[in-house]
């Protein structure tokens, strides 16, 4: 959904594109604000999963259909991505360049005091010309704020390009903000009929090697990964992110509920190195722990099973998005990959909004934003 250019202050100016000097023309093609926000977006993708409780944010300075600089949001308390984006054209270039240049950031700039100065005043003291960006800022400090801020300066301001896009990059981030709960993520990998075993067995997972290393690429973006008591004591899992280029990858929390509190103190997630970043709940509903892990400034979490985790999660409609990996193999037996109540009609069950299917080795994985239905009124 695209927001219409802003109509209040001086009129903003059409697309870079439409501006662009013959000269420029003939040397290839024009850019539009497309283009230059997706590589923002690229920027922005650098710091997913290293923000909370910010939100990732990338933004890139152009003038005469030049890149001058980029940068991205790193983690809370450091640079925004606006300032990152400056200071990079300012030591390319030289501050004269960015002045009269534009700056594309996915998110709205922000317009108060936080850890940080705001980035709009940054901006207008940069002497920019032109600020085009993606989502606004769900945050009621900022909310809406930077457009007349900017126009009040003399500076154009677009807002909307490519925001679906640069909603989906914040969706936790604006989750946590409006409701204190972080954004959940079901991943499980299963049978074609919808089991699992226990305990999973190499070399023969139920999922191939391609959605495993999937996994860890999920893993790497959430603030932390959930299971229950069960799993850990049958699968004694690392829930540790392996495997990627990143050298040095941030260890998300690792969070186990548990009605009994009887867990093996031998367990790895209790020994290891990352022994310290393994929180235990006991007796509590999965609400109650997602408020605290909330309150703790977690923003997203990756559900990795058991059954009767996942029922919870459903059942309470706790559960935003799903990221399942479906095996080529059937297993029957009891073991089934969600529990719970469960939905008691088609009608009242959550569906996937737009789901999205991609292949894994011979696995399909199954992504997309869960839609519940509505409460029953009578
Ligand atoms: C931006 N650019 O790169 C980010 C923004 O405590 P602070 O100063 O870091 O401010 C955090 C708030 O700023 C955060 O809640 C969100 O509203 C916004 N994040 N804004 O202009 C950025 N990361
Ligand atoms: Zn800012």
């Amino acid at each position: 959904m695209e927001i219409p250019e802003q109509r209040r202050g001086p009129p903003a100016r059409p697309a870079a594109a439409r501006l662009t000097s013959g000269a420029a023309l003939a040397q290839g093609p024009v850019m539009d604000d497309e283009h230059w926000m997706r590589l923002a977006l690229d920027e922005a993708a650098r710091g997913i999963g290293r923000t909370s409780p910010n939100p990732p944010v990338g933004a890139v300075v152009v003038r005469d259909e030049r890149l001058l600089g980029s940068g991205w949001h790193r983690a809370a308390g450091q640079a925004h991505a606006e300032r990152e984006a400056l200071a990079d054209a300012v030591r390319r270039h030289g501050r004269e360049a960015v002045r009269g240049a534009s700056l594309f950031v996915t998110l709205e700039p922000c317009s108060s005091h936080g850890r940080t100065p705001p980035c709009s005043q940054g901006l207008i003291d940069a002497r920019v010309e032109r600020v085009v960006y993606g989502a606004l800022d769900p945050d009621p400090r900022h909310c809406g704020r930077a457009d007349a801020l900017l126009q009040a300066a003399g500076i154009a301001v677009r807002a909307g390009v490519l925001a679906t896009a640069c909603e989906r990059l914040i969706r936790p981030f604006a989750k946590a903000t409006r409701s204190g709960l972080p954004w959940v993520i079901a991943k499980a990998g299963m049978s074609l009929d919808g089991r699992i075993t226990r305990p999973p067995v190499a070399p023969r997972w139920i999922t191939s090697e391609a959605s495993r290393a999937d996994t860890h690429r999920m893993r790497a973006q959430v603030d932390a990964i959930l299971i229950g008591g069960e799993t850990l004591r049958v699968d004694n899992p690392q829930l540790t992110v392996r495997g990627l280029p990143d050298e040095e990858p941030r260890q998300p929390w690792r969070v186990i509920v548990t009605r009994s509190g009887n867990l093996p103190r031998e367990a790895t997630v209790f020994t290891d190195a990352h022994r310290d970043r393994t929180l235990v709940f006991t007796g509590r509903t999965l609400r109650s722990v997602l408020e605290e892990l909330g309150q703790r400034e977690v923003t997203s979490v990756l559900i990795e099973g058991g059954m009767r985790v996942l029922g919870e999660a459903f059942d309470e409609r706790l559960v935003d998005q799903v990221c399942f990996y479906i095996a080529p193999l059937l297993l029957g037996g009891p073991k089934l990959v969600t529990g719970g109540q469960g939905a008691g009609s088609t009608v009242e069950a959550p569906r996937i909004v737009n789901p999205q299917y991609e292949r894994f080795g011979d696995d399909l994985r199954v992504m997309g934003e869960v839609e519940y239905a509505k409460e029953k009124t009578d």
